[in-house]
C-alpha cells in the first residue's frame, strides 16, 4: 500500500532498538571466518562495543594507533568501552589480513 511510509516505521524501530537512553549504546562487531564485520563501524565515546568471536581460534582488536587492543578467546564475546575519539584503523595481530575501521565520534 505504502512501501515507503512502512519502511520508514521499520527503520525507526530498529533504531529505537538499539538507542539505550542515557547512556552509550551498544556496538556489535563479530569476527567469523577471519573477518571484523562489520569492517567499517561507526560509534561514540562512551559507547560499548561487543566484540564477538564465533572463530574457533583466538583474534584480537589492535588499534594502528595504540588507542586499544583487545583479545577475543575463541567463541567468546569481549566488551570494552570506547574512551577516545577517532578514525581507528584496527587489525588482528594473530592475522594481519584481518582489518577494519572504527570511526569514534566525540
Ligand atoms: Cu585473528
Amino acid at each position: 500500500m505504502l512501501p515507503g511510509r512502512t519502511l520508514l516505521v521499520a527503520t525507526a524501530l530498529m533504531l529505537g532498538a538499539v538507542a539505550i537512553p542515557a547512556h552509550g549504546a551498544t556496538i556489535q562487531i563479530v569476527m567469523e571466518n577471519l573477518v571484523f564485520s562489520p569492517a567499517d563501524a561507526t560509534a561514540r565515546v562512551g559507547d560499548t562495543i561487543e566484540w564477538i568471536n564465533k572463530d574457533i581460534f583466538a583474534h584480537t582488536a589492535t588499534a594502528r594507533n595504540g588507542d586499544f587492543d583487545v583479545t577475543m578467546p575463541p567463541k567468546k564475546t569481549v566488551i570494552s568501552v570506547l574512551k577516545k575519539a577517532g578514525a581507528i584503523e584496527y587489525y588482528c595481530r594473530f592475522h594481519p589480513n584481518m582489518k577494519a575501521v572504527l570511526k569514534i565520534d566525540p
